[in-house]
């Protein structure tokens, strides 16, 4: 993907990632995210990884069933590259380039996390599988967040009711507080994109924080933007 196509253009549309772990309250914020920018009269798309298309949504089913696991570690990263180059290609990309702002249920930050950090997946395969399937193309804002795992993985588990988990539900909890791990040191390396959230709270209050985090980024005065650059 070039980088000429990946640049930020007058009019188009803002990039936003939320990421987190199991039951952190992705999909409950980023719906509340979609209302507000619709009340604000900015088009946006909401959508998800694994998936977004109708050729990553087939992939999903694969991944979440466990099939790809059976695969071995570093070909389930690349079911989930194969998935991401064909959302980024069909919907990502075209919805930036009109204008319109994309919020993305999980990006590849979850690949660096859950296949590269819990996972153990080579950091070169990783790198490698992101400069085919995104090139450039880093969200504008990634929201991260946060929840001791215990509470996420009794949220997820409340809402799952009597099915089964998924693939990564099933993980042990050392590997869900790798992941709470790896998404901390995220947001402390990159602090330029990344916000870190507490969503301990109600969700009302998350929203409250997500929305400021939103608003200081995209809509400060140009003198608090550079007092917090
Ligand atoms: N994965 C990967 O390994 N590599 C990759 O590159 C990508 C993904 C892209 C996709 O699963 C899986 O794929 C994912 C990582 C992996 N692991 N898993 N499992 P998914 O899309 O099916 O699920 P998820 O992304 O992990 O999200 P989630 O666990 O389904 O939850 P969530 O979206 O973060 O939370 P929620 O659905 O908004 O809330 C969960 C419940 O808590 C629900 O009943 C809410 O009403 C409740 N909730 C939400 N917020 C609150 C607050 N603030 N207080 C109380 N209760 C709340």
């Amino acid at each position: 993907m070039g980088e000429a196509a990946t640049k930020r253009m007058p009019g188009r549309g803002r990039f936003i990632s939320f990421e987190g772990g199991e039951g952190s309250g992705k999909s409950t914020q980023i719906k509340k995210l979609a209302e507000r920018l619709e009340a604000a009269k900015l088009r946006s798309i909401l959508t998800r990884e694994p998936g977004g298309s109708p050729g990553a949504e087939v992939i999903r089913h694969l991944l979440l069933s466990g099939m790809g696991k059976l695969l071995g570690p570093d070909a389930e990263t690349l079911l989930f590259a194969a998935a991401r180059d064909d959302h980024v290609r069909t919907v990502i990309q075209p919805a930036l380039s009109q204008g319109t702002w994309v919020l993305c249920d999980r990006f590849s930050d979850s690949t660096r996390v859950y296949q590269g950090k819990a996972g153990k997946v080579p950091v070169g395969l990783v790198n490698a599988m992101e400069r085919v399937t995104i090139g450039n193309l880093k969200p504008d804002l990634t929201i991260i967040l946060d929840v001791p795992v215990e509470i996420g993985l009794k949220r997820a588990a409340a809402r799952r009711g009597d099915a089964a988990p998924d693939r990564f539900e099933s993980e042990d909890m050392k590997f869900h507080q790798n992941l709470r791990d790896a998404y901390r040191e995220l947001a402390a390396i990159e602090p330029q994109r990344c916000v870190l959230i507490d969503a301990t709270p109600d969700a009302n209050t998350v929203a409250a924080s997500v929305w400021t985090a939103l608003r200081d980024r995209f809509f400060a005065s140009p003198a608090t933007a550079a007092s917090r650059a």
